[in-house]
């Protein structure tokens, strides 16, 4: 896996060979930027919101909501936009809602796009959870299968068609989880009337945070030339001072185009240049990226600008596109995971995109407080537990030097129907939209195909092995993991992964209340897994459950101090085998989270180590410490060896 560390002239070529296969996916999924050429319209706010509640969900369709104004069709109410619909009113039935619901806004469209035959405008969504089809003025423009993940659609001749209407945007967002869906669920139907009333349907899911739906991140208008800068894959790499940028910019529009490519420093002083849609930019002195915590200058960021310039005879078009470009490596060998060529513990937390009223709609400040909380903490890593998370986020962690395992909607595939094709030729898409999207973050250090499935059933074996394949030939510059669970009879997936990385409860969901076990058991699943297996393993999850402001002296579940001394047990154990292979641990939670109702959990999900108002418990303090300690020992800074948080 992963680039060779030191091979000469051949890691060159290698490089090369790689970056072809990086560049494999067809059309890009550039996240929307201004610049010279290009303008951005946010279409975020209030929009018009009906749920579709006839029985079988689908009267929207068999009446055509979408041709006429949504308020026409019957009643609306007033929905934000970007947040899950479930929390924002007093409607049960809407919190709990499974099927279509509908939303429309109008728009204006600034006359100059739609005067200007050269301007290509596209409509995007951010994510929607999770099936969603889009009309613009009644004509649908295009659907997508799966949350968490960006789509698009270019409207500029619709709405040029009749520059004297308003554009009107629907988009139908339908929630419900199939067999073969990411995540996977089923629709159970209750006949017995004796027992339910008519018509009474559940949804079954296997992951453990509530199905949130609704549109959950920016709907956006964008602007591009008609000859546009489709795509750009960076792969970089160093050899001593000089860092390497191999770039690849994939145009549409026009058969033949000049691209100039330069890249700045962060005092936009430019450090190299060169032109071609494909080439390698040579950095005099580098700056690497480096994590938080493990270098004085960490997420050092260089500016790549690609200007493109066509003609197609009648006009000329000019685009410019400018990505974000860290330099780092990633490799991994039998014991550690490097990051450019020095070894790295991952010290950090799982997550999860949640907080009351807005559910898993983006929200700056609650992003921006993460952030913060999570260097006070001494975190340098999370996974994006249990999907892909906003775009915006990559971009923090580019910028703070924040390490992420970059994780799919692969949870909860517990049924062993949901191992057939289907589902892994969808396994596959998503993958490949989400290494599309992902693939030039420096933050992004590994892919996480699935997190927990049922892999002791015999079809996992080809369901997995085809998945990392596919995943290492999307982009064989970063390892591949899935995480599972500590019984290691569920290892069919594992000898095709990277780096192995476990969840395991001990004395919580294993021998409850009996902190005495963890030790042991703690010891024999690191042994176990390292000696079947030979590769570095990171406790991806473990915690307890902890009820803020809830104490006991001795330690009892749900107490601080239950969940205090677990992190404590564990750490003993990770302190002894982080100096053999073992290369991280990760929290389970950062916060406490949103989970369907049911009699294991107390208004939801409470191992965060903050209350999902974001207030620290006592564990909070334990890992802060230790985070740390941690950094003192793994980064290489001497004016860290004092205990910091100046935060
Ligand atoms: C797990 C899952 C996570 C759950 C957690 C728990 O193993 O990966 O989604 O929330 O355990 O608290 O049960």
């Amino acid at each position: 896996m992963v680039i060779p560390a030191r091979l000469g002239a051949f890691r060159v070529l290698w490089l090369f060979a790689v970056f072809e296969a990086v560049c494999l996916l067809d059309t890009g999924m550039l996240f929307p930027r201004e610049s010279s050429s290009r303008e951005v319209k946010e279409l975020n706010g209030r929009w018009d919101f009906r749920a579709d509640k006839s029985p079988n969900r689908n009267q929207g369709f068999d009446k055509a909501w979408y041709k006429i104004r949504l308020a026409e069709t019957g009643p609306v109410i007033d929905m934000p936009v970007p947040a899950s619909y479930n929390d924002i009113t007093q409607d049960p039935t809407l919190r709990d809602f499974i099927g279509w619901v509908w939303y429309e806004r109008e728009v204006v469209v600034p006359s100059r796009w739609i005067a200007d035959e050269g301007t290509r405008v596209v409509l995007r969504v951010g994510s929607a959870h999770y099936y969603s089809v889009v009309w613009v003025n009644g004509v649908k423009v295009t659907e997508h299968n799966g949350g968490h993940l960006p789509f698009e659609a270019e409207i500029g001749s619709l709405i040029r068609k009749d520059p004297t209407q308003p554009c009107r945007i629907t988009i139908a967002v339908n929630n419900t989880l199939t067999l073969d869906t990411l995540p996977p669920g089923n629709i159970q139907h209750m006949d017995d009337r004796t027992k339910y009333p008519d018509g009474f349907f559940v949804q079954n899911i296997y992951f453990d945070f509530f199905n949130y739906a609704g549109i959950h991140r920016s709907v956006l208008l964008y602007t591009t030339p008609k000859v546009y800068v489709d795509d750009i894959t960076v792969v970089t790499d160093f050899l001593d001072n000089t860092g390497l940028v191999y770039y690849k910019v994939s145009v549409q529009g026009a058969a033949t185009a000049t691209l100039n490519v330069t890249l700045m420093d962060k005092n936009a002083r430019c450090v190299a240049s060169s032109s071609g849609p494909s080439g390698v930019l040579k950095v005099v002195d580098v700056n690497l990226w480096w994590p938080y915590l493990m270098h004085e200058n960490p997420a050092y960021l260089y500016s790549m600008e690609v200007r493109l310039m066509a003609t197609d005879g009648r006009s000329t078009y000019e685009d410019v596109y400018t990505l974000p470009v860290g330099i780092r490596t990633v490799n991994v060998t039998s014991t550690q995971f490097l990051i450019n060529n020095k070894p790295f513990y991952f010290h950090g937390v799982n997550k999860h995109e949640d907080s009351d009223i807005r559910g898993k709609g983006f929200d700056w400040p609650l992003i921006v407080k993460d952030f913060n909380l999570l260097k006070w903490l001494g975190a340098n890593s999370f996974r994006t537990s249990h999907y892909p998370y906003a775009e915006e986020i990559l971009q923090m962690c580019d910028r703070h030097g924040i390490v992420v395992i970059d994780e799919c909607p692969g949870v909860g595939i517990k049924d062993i129907r949901s191992f057939g094709n289907s589902s892994l030729t969808h396994h596959l898409a998503v993958m490949d939209e989400l290494v599309s999207r992902d693939k030039n973050h420096a933050s992004v250090v590994m892919w996480s195909v699935a997190n927990e499935p049922a892999a002791e059933m015999p079809p996992a074996d080809f369901y997995f092995k085809t998945l990392i394949k596919h995943t290492k030939a999307l982009d064989p510059t970063r390892p591949v993991t899935f995480i599972t669970d500590s019984n290691y009879a569920r290892d069919r997936g594992a000898p095709y992964v990277d780096v192995i990385c476990v969840n395991s409860y001990f004395s919580w969901y294993h021998d409850p209340g009996h902190l005495e076990v963890i030790p042991i058991q703690l010891k024999s699943q690191f042994e176990n897994w390292y000696g079947k297996y030979q590769k570095p393993i990171i406790q991806s999850e473990y915690g307890a459950d902890a009820v803020a402001g809830l104490h006991s002296d001795p330690p009892v579940m749900f107490s601080e101090e239950y969940q205090k001394a677990v992190l404590q047990s564990y750490h003993n154990v990770l302190d002894q085998k982080r100096k053999q292979y073992v290369i991280g641990e990760l929290i389970w939670n950062f916060a406490d989270f949103m989970t369907v109702q049911g009699i294991t959990r107390v208004v939801g999900n409470k191992k965060g180590i903050f209350t999902r108002e974001r207030q620290p418990k006592a564990a909070a303090f334990i890992l802060k410490e230790r985070y740390w300690r941690l950094a003192n020992e793994t980064g290489r800074l001497p004016f860290w060896t004092k205990y910091p948080c100046s935060f």
